[in-house]
């Protein structure tokens, strides 16, 4: 081990630059091309890659720090590589290793190097070609990024720029760098579009200059010696990736703080050019991490300097949002929005009590279905006068059989048979949203109120039993799920669900659809009401039933017509036989 001294490198500019994020803590074992920092100037985040492996033995610096080229970032116990070449470079100033790695990558260089001339070659086709007052700008010479990503585009055609209004965003792994342009002028043409891949001397724009017979890249024209000195391999920076796109750095410099340009933001904006409406500040890092965990940054706090979003930042969210989705949360679980944490103990005594496992995940199930099932409840009553009169009659001499009918084994049952006449409510939507998959079974969960929480059994092939054997089945899983004894298996495959409260009360609710269902019918208590029979009102007992259903899968329509056809079937039976 070999202690060997990491310092700021070349990062095109002489004036200090931001630390604005370290990313590496002593005692870490890094290797070579790890970022350890990330540095900010008004115009480019970089990341700053370890130039070799090692582990991290001191840190000089800390966020916030203007640090500026050849400044101490770090102290690092080398690693004794097996590689001579590299081990030879180590301990030296970062300039020799540079080199080395140059070397070692002849390949990737040679490409680079024939890359930089022509592309300032193109740059200065419009120049020769100034009679047309029409220039096309294109991306500058970009350094060691290959194949920048299109994160911004923030000029439309008709646009009038300014000179050095940013055009474009890009994005390495490395890097975020706003393109701006050479000159004044008016946006002709757009050749990019966000997601676009770019390399040096891509076309960006055409431009019209009025009165000019300058190129748009003259710019980059003045910009040639010190590309020629950035590429110098001694002179690129100690870390071993060049920071990024100096030219453009050094060109965005000379924008000479004009203005407080907020960060590119992650790529919200159009086609047509708008720029994003939630401008965030993050670097590329971050910006790789958000997209990674699908993060959107603009909801994430921002804890670094001039607000700017950290990775520990992204991780706290992503923290946040999935104990969010925990139910332990209470109602707050799994909600698309932060709730803020309340002390309610402000207000008064108060308890906390720990949710049992079974409220936690069945919390977790209503919060998926409930936020991604559009539903829609459609309210029905049916006339279960004559039922509930054979149903009883049915009780008396089944009761030494120890049978008992209850009203939820014809819900059932009628159900079995609403769902074969109208197979959509028996099927489920397909996660791509691209079909649908019909069962030839029928499943019926029956929802099951226990002291620890809501459970749902299954029915399994109910269009296949009869009433006495739902009734039987019902009352064993009932008693199951409330002495704890449920299985999975008793719980799962279920195609449809009924939920009764019509034991305890209530005229109507609206039941949250058990996905992967699309329906649940909820059952409230029955009720003799005046019916109106056409010459008077007669006292019938009315059984309110409200179908929650998943709208993308059914429509209101075909739901009216499953809750007429369940009515009736419930209002007489008989129909269920033919
Ligand atoms: N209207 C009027 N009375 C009803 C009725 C209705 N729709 N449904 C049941 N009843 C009456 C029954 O007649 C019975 O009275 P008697 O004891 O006088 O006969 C009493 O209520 C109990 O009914 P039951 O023994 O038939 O039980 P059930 O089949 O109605 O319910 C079960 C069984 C497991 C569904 C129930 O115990 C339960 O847990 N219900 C709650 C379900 C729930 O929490 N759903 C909400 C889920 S969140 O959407």
């Amino acid at each position: 081990m070999s202690k060997t001294q990491i310092h700021v490198p070349d990062v095109g500019s002489s004036d200090p630059v931001d630390i604005i994020e370290i990313s590496v803590k002593v005692g870490d074992t890094i290797s070579a091309e790890d970022t350890i920092i990330v540095i900010e100037s008004d115009k480019a985040t970089v990341e700053v890659p370890a130039p070799q492996g090692g582990t991290i033995a001191s840190i000089s610096v800390k966020v916030g720090d203007r640090v500026k080229e050849g400044d101490v970032v770090l102290e690092l116990d080398a690693e004794e590589d097996d590689d001579a070449s590299d081990s030879e470079s180590k301990g030296d100033d970062g300039k020799e290793n540079e080199a080395e790695r140059a070397a070692d990558n002849q390949a990737k260089d040679k490409e680079k190097e024939p890359q930089a001339k022509p592309s300032s070659e193109q740059d200065k086709q419009p120049t020769e070609q100034a009679a047309s007052s029409t220039e096309t700008v294109k991306v500058p010479d970009l350094g060691d990024i290959d194949g920048a990503e299109i994160i911004e585009v923030n000029v439309a055609v008709g646009d009038e720029l300014d000179e050095e209004q940013v055009i474009v965003v890009v994005e390495s792994d490395k890097a975020s760098l706003e393109i701006p342009s050479p000159k004044a002028g008016k946006v002709e043409s757009v050749s990019v579009s966000v997601g676009d891949k770019v390399g040096t001397g891509d076309a960006l724009i055409t431009l019209a200059v009025a009165g000019s017979s300058d190129s748009a890249s003259a710019a980059d024209d003045k910009e040639e010696p010190d590309r020629e000195e950035g590429g110098d391999a001694g002179k690129t920076n100690a870390s071993g990736k060049e920071s990024a796109g100096k030219d453009v750095e050094k060109k965005a410099k000379r924008e000479a703080e004009k203005e407080a340009s907020p960060s590119p933001s992650r790529a919200q904006s159009d086609n047509t050019g708008a720029p994003p409406s939630t401008p965030v500040h993050a670097g590329p890092a971050v910006r790789k991490l958000a997209r990674e965990t699908g993060v959107d940054l603009s909801q994430v706090s921002a804890t670094g300097p001039k607000d700017r979003i950290l990775k520990d930042d992204v991780h706290a969210y992503v923290k946040q949002r999935l104990e969010g989705s925990q139910p332990a949360g209470g109602a707050g679980g799994g909600l698309a929005v932060d709730l803020p944490d309340i002390d309610f103990s402000q207000f008064g005594d108060i308890d906390r009590v720990e949710l049992n496992k079974l409220r936690k995940v069945s919390a977790q199930n209503l919060t998926r279905s409930w936020l991604t099932i559009p539903h829609v409840t459609q309210h029905d009553n049916a006339d279960i006068t004559d039922l509930e009169a054979f149903r009883k009659n049915q009780n008396k001499r089944l009761e030494r059989e120890g049978v008992k009918l209850t009203m939820l084994a014809f819900l059932v049952a009628a159900c079995a048979r609403a769902l074969k006449e109208f197979p959509r409510f028996n099927s489920s939507l397909e996660n791509s949203g691209e079909a649908l998959i019909e069962k030839g079974y029928i499943n019926i969960g029956i929802a099951v109120d226990t002291p620890n929480g809501l459970v749902v059994p299954v029915i399994k092939d109910a269009d296949k039993k009869g009433l006495k054997d739902i009734a039987l089945e019902m009352g064993e899983l009932a008693e199951k799920a409330r002495n704890r004894k449920l299985t999975p298996a008793d719980m799962k495959g279920g195609t449809f669900s009924i939920s009764s409260l019509g034991g305890i009360g209530g005229t109507a609710f609206t039941p949250i659809v058990n996905w992967p269902e699309v329906a649940i019918l909820g059952v409230s208590r029955s009720d003799t009401q005046p019916v109106w029979d056409g010459t008077q009102f007669q006292p019938r007992l009315m059984l309110p039933m409200s179908l929650s259903y998943d709208h993308r899968v059914i429509d209101g329509a075909a739901a009216a017509r499953f809750t007429t056809y369940l009515s009736q079937l419930l209002t007489d039976m008989r129909q269920a036989l033919l």
